[in-house]
């Protein structure tokens, strides 16, 4: 990224006019560097700043990180590692920590030797955060002393000073974030505890603290486990069929560890990790990972004589939970969100390492071979046995031929770009929203509330639940390995439930139905929730709706009359259209794949098989039910 780094002999003033000419460029198109300047691209600020501290444990010289949130919008960054080099570097006549602080990719020049945590978004450097932040500080306790340095929007304030002794090592940065460039400074706490978790599992025996002094909530994560202890974790509130599998092996200068279990479950969830970077995307060595399970599952069936047929790759991993990590020296990431490792060598390493680690795991452990391979025949029946029913219902759809559900309301428009559908909760909601809407291109297809029977069903009962089958035609992509984005027949499938118990409830359903069966269709960004108001306040002649409880207690005190929407058919036609349906004014929520951990663990969650952890989930959640399904 950096235009064409200039020779080491060139003279300093031509080196400074690169350092402005990078912040000029990093200012100009923060979104080359970050990705975004909404609330994502905020955290990939956060993560820049972590990420270094995380690379100082990956080379063996930091055990502890500190993250604060703080209530002016700032965040800063703690560990005890070495501390950001401070000596005066010859070739650029400054400090080397304001070299680092200031150049793009200075790392290179001040190389930790390690598996950098770098990849796509990730590694770009700290100038880049420093760039896009009105402020930052940075202190560093090394040789003795503390260096003190301070920038505005990414040009040094002073002088690296010393500000007095220490005893310590370590390096504090505290940025704030510049809102010239960045749409928000509302770092989400969720999002930023999931990814601090993530690591504190990827390095075992770091501690990681997260504090946020806008609620004063704390928490601390350290895992002497590893993944391991990750795999349990995710593994929370299912049933287990055995211990964990560890795989650990290094070849050819990279490191692979995984760990395996399964549970009485029908999902999978494989978290692929290349240098600490969550891989949502997956790649080789994903690719490598599951060709050997499917591989060395078959191989061993045969040799044990514990199962005849052949086991396809998905019957390996029904109910599998997985987490693999890999370590390599020069990571390449693809992809529209540069999770996606490419390095196409990895593959067959990969492959190799779980081919030889399983098959002797297996030998040396066979009451747990034998509960993994009953898990996967048991798998591949039940599979024979949806294929079955699959191609009974194509038999039958196609004898109905293009019959849609005859409750379905479509819209007169066939172009899907501009076409909506409503999935509405019960038949009186569904009347209101069917009179309401704009006929053109909205389409509303209520549900009755038998969809509430799926949960806990294996893939045939959901497909031949009378609800999910209307609602996939409807849709028009099919499901599963069929499915296929260019036949959906909306743009928008917007899920219009309720605010109440069961409305959450139906809500986290359809959510984890398109979660498990219609993946693409919530990557593509074509799920949505509605936003209904709860409350319609009245006054005089006056009216207001409104959409939040805190909203509300805004106006407590005042002589207003209150009606609370206790259902969507509470509302007349024209009511949800001008609060919920009309584009011009509703506001819908999108739903995607922020973390899939954390969606995964809630729809786990509340899908288990265990009633205690569910039930603990939804009193604890019941009043923030909209945000925890997305
Ligand atoms: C370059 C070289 C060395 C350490 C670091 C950078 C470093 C950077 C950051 C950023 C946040 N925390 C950090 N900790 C260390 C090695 C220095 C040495 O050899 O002593």
């Amino acid at each position: 990224m950096e235009p064409n780094p200039a020779p080491e002999e060139e003279v300093y003033g031509a080196k400074h006019i690169t350092v402005l000419e990078n912040l000029e460029a990093i200012r100009k198109r923060p979104g080359m560097y970050i990705g975004s300047t909404d609330q994502r691209g905020l955290h990939h600020l956060v993560y820049e700043v972590v990420d270094n501290s995380i690379d100082e444990a990956l080379a063996g010289f930091c055990t502890k990180i500190v993250v604060k949130l703080h209530a002016d919008g700032s965040v800063s960054v703690e560990d005890n590692g070495r501390g950001i080099p401070v000596q005066n570097h010859p070739q650029y006549g400054k400090s080397a920590l304001e070299i680092v602080m200031t150049k793009l990719h200075a790392g290179s020049k001040f190389d930790r030797k390690t598996y950098k945590v770098s990849g796509g978004l990730h590694g770009v450097g700290i100038s880049v955060v420093n760039a896009l932040s009105v402020k930052l500080e940075v202190w560093v306790h090394r040789e003795g002393h503390i260096y003190y340095q301070q920038y505005a929007r990414g040009t040094p304030v002073g002088e690296v000073r010393v500000l007095g002794d220490s005893a310590t090592r370590g390096t504090t940065v505290r940025f704030w974030p510049d809102t010239q460039v960045m749409e928000t400074l509302d770092v989400d706490w969720g999002t930023i505890e999931e990814r601090l978790r993530e690591l504190a599992f990827l390095n075992p025996g770091l501690e990681i603290t997260l504090s946020d002094e806008r609620t004063g909530k704390s928490e601390r994560f350290h895992a002497s486990g590893g993944i391991v202890e990750f795999v349990r974790y995710l593994n929370h509130g299912q049933k287990p069929l055995h211990d964990p599998i560890v795989l650990r092996k290094e070849k050819d200068d990279m490191q692979m560890e995984a760990a395996l279990q399964y549970a009485e479950a029908y999902h999978e969830r494989i978290f692929a990790f290349a240098n600490n970077i969550n891989t949502h995307e997956g790649g080789t060595h994903l690719t490598g990972f599951k060709s050997a399970l499917t591989r060395t599952l078959n191989a061993y069936a045969k040799s044990s004589g514990l199962g005849e047929e052949q086991l396809s790759s998905d019957d390996v991993r029904e109910g599998l939970t997985a987490v693999l990590s890999v370590r390599l020296r020069e990571p390449q990431f693809e992809g529209q969100t540069k999770t996606k490792l490419g390095n196409s060598e990895v593959k067959g390493l990969v492959e190799s390492m779980v081919n030889e680690g399983l098959a002797s795991y297996l030998q040396e452990n066979p009451l747990v071979a034998k509960v993994v391979l009953g898990k996967c025949v048991n798998a591949a029946r039940a599979r024979e046995a949806a294929r079955k029913a699959r191609e009974l219902t194509r038999r039958k759809s196609l004898l109905e031929s293009t019959s849609l559900p005859g409750k379905l309301a479509d819209c007169s428009s066939k172009d899907p770009d501009e076409c909506e559908l409503f999935v509405v909760e019960g038949d009186s909601a569904g009347g209101s929203a069917k009179q309401g809407r704009d006929r053109n291109v909205q389409a509303v297809l209520p549900l009755r509330g038998k969809i509430l029977n799926v949960e806990k069903s294996r893939f045939v009962k959901i497909v031949r639940n009378r609800e999910i089958a209307a609602l996939v035609t409807v849709i028009g992509t099919g499901i599963g390995d069929e499915f296929d984005l260019k036949k959906a027949r909306y743009r928008k499938v917007v899920i219009m439930t309720d605010a109440d118990v069961d409305g959450a409830h139906i809500r986290t359903l359809l959510l984890t139905f398109f979660f498990r069966h219609m993946l693409p269709l919530i990557e593509a960004g074509y799920v949505f929730i509605a936003n209904p108001p709860l409350y319609r306040v009245s006054w005089g002649k006056k009216e207001q709706y409104v959409y939040n409880d805190e909203a509300l207690k805004a106006l407590e005190g005042q002589k207003i009359n209150i009606q609370r929407y206790k259902g969507l058919g509470e509302m007349n036609p024209g009511q949800l259209w001008e609060t919920t349906m009309d584009p011009e004014r509703r506001s819908l929520i999108r739903v995607t794949i922020e973390d899939a951990v954390y969606a995964d663990e809630v729809f786990t969650l509340l899908m288990g098989d265990d009633v205690e952890p569910r039930r603990a989930f939804i009193e604890e959640h019941a009043l923030e039910v909209k945000n925890l399904d997305v």
